[in-house]
């Protein structure tokens, strides 16, 4: 390919702030330069003046944000020798997994919580090609087997415990800086197992030329600590969901249940980094109910004409609360991630609803039903 315009994902994107060399070999589905979307109708449905985004990363190639650490953690795989990687996962990770390893000619092998996570991720997992086990407990208990696991056999892990996943997740904030030419006043995310929150605050971090812990991996040579790109930070604002809000409770749940099922999520992996990302920031922790996360996964659907999973509503969702509440006050910049797309999980999103009519195949008919609606 001799056009050097054509984007080829993130780590080509990024090379000289992410910890790989000309020995890496990269292995990419072209994710990341994902939409940063003004929303136009909800703020003037609710009267503030703030100005509000949503990163849209149900726009990667397997429809989640999962996909920018999964391009780094397959390929710093690659460049091991490793044959084969195993993940738990509550549907978007396995599904990553599962096309990124097929795409580097890897076994993926998933664990997955029985009957917990929607028929178009498990779809993923089957069509390329990884090994799904179906274990008899939820996400925490695969990601405990999954740690186990790979010190008695041959496989590298890629759940976000691997460095490499967020230093690619990373790079989320640094598209939103660029596109707006500075980091936003507040970022609102969706808190399962507290990887992506911890990434992105690595990410704004260094673009604003902050040392982090992170840049160890660039051995200190990461360019924005030279030369930022902006010169402030966001406050981190991370929700969850009611019944799995370890956050809140302020220690681990046993039992999680949401129908969120992406972020049905009790021992969060990266505790330490995402609270110490909301405490630096000057942010918080926040829980939203299941009737609020559909009724926001409704509404941008039907008033921004954005469909995302139930889990990537949730950002949102916290985010409008904290707006009609004054916590986030009027005139604010706010960027929300939203994690996943809604074909992820259809079932979900019209349970409930009355779909479709049925009308005869006649003018006559057709022209009666639209009439009724104007
Ligand atoms: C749509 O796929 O953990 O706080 O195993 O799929 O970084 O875990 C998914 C998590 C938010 C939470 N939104 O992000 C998995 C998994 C969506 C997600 C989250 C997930 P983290």
């Amino acid at each position: 390919m001799s056009n050097s315009s054509h984007y080829q994902g993130l780590i080509e994107r990024y090379r000289d702030r992410l910890p790989v060399t000309d020995k890496t070999p990269v292995v990419s589905l072209n994710e990341g330069d994902t939409p940063l979307i003004k929303l136009v109708n909800i703020p003037e449905q609710i009267g503030t003046s703030v100005e509000m985004y949503v990163k849209f990363d149900g726009q990667n190639p397997t429809g989640s944000f999962k996909d920018r650490g999964m391009t780094m953690a397959v390929s710093k795989a690659a460049e091991k020798g490793a044959k084969a990687i195993v993940c738990a996962s509550t549907g978007n990770t396995s599904a990553a997994a599962a096309a990124y390893a097929a795409r580097a000619g890897m076994t993926a092998f998933v664990l997955i919580p029985e009957g917990k996570i929607p028929m178009g991720k498990l779809a993923q997992a089957i069509a390329h090609g990884a090994v799904v086990l179906q274990i008899r407990g939820n996400f925490d208990d695969g990601m405990r087997l999954v740690k186990e696991v790979a010190g008695e056999a041959p496989v590298e892990i890629v759940n976000s415990v691997n460095p490499y996943r967020l230093q690619g997740q990373k790079t989320g904030a640094f598209e939103i800086v660029e596109a707006l030419g500075r980091a936003p006043d507040y970022h609102c995310i969706p808190v399962g197992n507290a990887g992506n929150i911890s990434g992105y605050w690595i990410g704004y971090s260094e673009a604003c030329g902050h040392n982090t812990a992170s840049c160890t991996l660039c051995n200190g040579e990461c360019p924005y600590l030279e030369n930022p790109l902006t010169t402030t930070r966001p406050i981190m604002v991370g929700y969850q969901a009611s019944g799995a809000a370890p956050f809140l409770r302020g220690h681990p749940v046993e039992q999680p249940e949401t129908l969120a099922t992406a972020i049905r999520i009790g021992n969060p992996q990266s505790w330490n980094l995402a609270k110490a990302a909301v405490e630096e920031s000057g942010g918080w922790f926040d829980e939203v109910t299941d009737q609020e996360i559909l009724d926001t996964q409704s509404l941008l659907a039907s008033k921004e004409g954005i469909f995302c999973e139930p889990a990537s509503a949730v950002s949102v969702c916290g985010a409008l609360r904290d707006i009609r509440s004054g916590k986030i006050p009027d005139g604010s910049l706010i960027t929300c991630t939203v994690t996943g797309h809604g074909l992820k999980d259809t079932a979900t999103a019209i349970e409930g609803r009355d779909p479709v009519q049925t009308v005869d195949a006649e003018l006559a008919s057709v022209k009666d039903a639209i009439l009724r609606h104007l």
